[in-house]
């Protein structure tokens, strides 16, 4: 114990000197030789490339595979309600992927945002960090090994995070499919499915979902495919299966709550939750599980009826099924209520000595531990004239209709989810892992340099390059325009807090400028 926390210190301190130094280089030198090798694999990158070292880095963790990590109890405890030989498990699928994987298989168009750099990691044009684990359906399906699938795998996205966002996590991915050829004689696929469904058992839950299976317009029927009674069933087997989970998930609170002796604010309540219609390209109709959780809604999971091009194209039409995608972490932290996704990444005994796989698959929840006091600085600037500020709380007012990394519509946001930030139109950032950012252009210090313009995940991932595990969160705190110039105004909230030690001002002032002088290099701020 004592052990690890001098050698955290060790690391910290190495954090803050040399290592900052050697990533620099490191950085350096990836970003003008164009082959980087990541777990023996050689990739070429080319001006796509955007993933910095601190996240490729990170790629060796695999939390969910990692004895006692609460990643992989929250994954067993999940894959216990998808027993084989019907759902064959996948754990160790790797995380760099084509962009035909993780885009084309799937059906998203050639413009979808979700394919734009700032919101996916690309390695080179055509090879991205996976940005969910959909990535893996169609080759999945096409391997035809099983029935069902669960697939449990690292993801990465360039997203503006929150206490429950963060640039890498973890999904499990669930399919189900039944073969119209196997349909015995005398019956027929939704009788099949529906006597499947009998094999879920029955939860007494109230699940607020008051619209229909399908809606022509907003969560359409694929009627090319599937007769009504067909989709019906799917649907409804689709649901009935996460609804299970979620009834595992909070008897295992409560247990754990009833061991604790007593309640939380999470099990005093009774438990609610509700299916809404989503949108994805590769499922229709589409939904997302949402659970109340601390005073707001959680959106947990998305799910739908695959389509069936997608089936088609590899290679098992004559199957027809459902999906689903759901957030380990979110999941994590209702289950031992974990506070803040960050914590996850901890190598901190007393995080990580708090967990135990059980075979009774009983919990315990986590016990906060002393956190040292934070050290929280602003850093305010003029954006450059000609900079489209990307993301600002003017363009988060857009209407929550642009699809994400994973094709989602209404984007994870932070309305949606718990956010430590007071502000609730401001993005914010919890951010991890020390590395460096990538060199800033040679010549930023001339007049005529003409400057990408400021999107706010620059800013989370420069947070996260510089300052690592240091940086606890970014949150946009002002944002105007000058009422005669018309130049834009941001100023950002970054909190520093180390979990072992109180941070010094001097490491912390250390830290902050050189975010600050970074902005003005890459971005051609004004500091105010
Ligand atoms: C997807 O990723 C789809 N691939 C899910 C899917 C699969 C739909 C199969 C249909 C069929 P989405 O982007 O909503 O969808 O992410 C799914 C879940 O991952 C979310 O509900 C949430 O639990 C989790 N999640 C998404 N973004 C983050 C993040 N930044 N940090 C932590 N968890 C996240
Ligand atoms: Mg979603």
């Amino acid at each position: 114990m004592i052990q690890d926390i001098v050698q955290g210190i060790i690391v910290a301190n190495e954090c803050l000197s040399g290592v900052f130094y050697r990533n620099y280089i490191q950085s350096w030198k990836e970003a003008t030789s164009n082959q980087i090798t990541v777990e023996g694999k050689a990739y070429d990158t080319d001006e796509w490339m955007n993933a910095p070292s601190s996240i490729l880095s990170s790629i060796s963790r695999r939390l969910h595979l990692q004895p006692d990590h609460p990643i992989t109890i929250t994954r067993k405890l999940i894959e216990s309600r998808f027993p084989a030989p019907t759902y064959q498990k996948h754990n160790t699928l790797f995380p760099i992927v084509s962009v035909g994987q993780n885009f084309d298989s799937l059906g998203f168009p050639a413009d979808h945002v979700g394919r734009s750099r700032n919101d996916t990691y690309y390695i080179n044009k055509s090879t991205v960090l996976r940005t969910h684990t959909s990535a893996h359906q169609a080759d999945t399906f096409r391997a035809k090994t099983s029935e069902g699938f669960l697939i449990s795998a690292d993801v990465y996205r360039r997203d503006a995070i929150d206490r429950s966002h963060y640039p890498i996590f973890h999904q499990m991915e669930g399919a189900r499919t039944w073969s119209r050829s196997a349909v015995p004689e005398g019956t027929t696929l939704a009788r099949q499915v529906w006597d499947d469904l009998k094999t879920i058992p029955k939860h007494d839950l109230v699940v607020e979902d008051p619209n229909p299976s399908f809606h022509p317009d907003r969560n359409p029927l694929q009627s090319d495919h599937h007769s009504p009674e067909e989709a019906e069933a799917i649907a409804t087997h689709l649901k009935r299966s996460l609804e299970d989970v979620v009834v595992t998930i909070f008897s295992a609170v409560r247990a754990a709550a009833a061991a604790a002796g007593g309640s939380s604010a999470s099990t005093s309540e009774p438990l609610k939750v509700r299916w809404v219609e989503a949108y994805f390209p590769f499922t229709s109709p589409s939904w997302e599980l949402e659970v109340f959780w601390q005073n707001d809604w959680l959106e947990v999971l998305g799910c739908g009826v695959v389509r069936q091009r997608l089936l088609d194209s590899a290679g098992v039409p004559d199957r027809v099924g459902w999906a689903f995608g759901i957030g380990l972490e979110r999941i994590a932290m209702l289950l031992f209520e974990i506070p803040d996704i960050r914590l996850f990444w901890s190598r901190d005994p007393r995080f990580l000595d708090q967990f135990r796989e059980r075979v009774d698959g009983k919990i315990t929840r986590f016990k906060e531990f002393s956190k040292y006091p934070p050290a929280p600085r602003d850093v305010a600037f003029w954006l450059p004239r000609s900079t489209p500020a990307a993301r600002t709380p003017d363009s988060t007012n857009e209407p929550h209709s642009a699809p994400n990394p994973a094709g989602g519509l209404a984007p994870e946001s932070a309305s949606n989810a718990p956010s430590s930030s007071t502000t609730t139109n401001s993005p914010s950032a919890s951010v991890s892992s020390t590395s460096d950012p990538p060199p800033a252009p040679a010549s930023s210090s001339t007049a005529t340099t003409t400057y990408p313009p400021f999107h706010e995940n620059d800013l989370t991932e420069l947070v996260r390059a510089i300052a690592g595990d240091l940086a606890e969160s970014v949150t946009l705190i002002d944002a105007f325009a000058h009422p005669k110039t018309g130049r834009q105004s941001r100023c950002y909230r970054i909190v520093y807090r180390r979990l072992e030690r109180t941070l010094t001002s001097e490491e912390v002032a250390g830290l902050h400028e050189r975010i600050g002088r970074e902005l003005v290099a890459r971005w051609g701020v004004e500091l105010r």
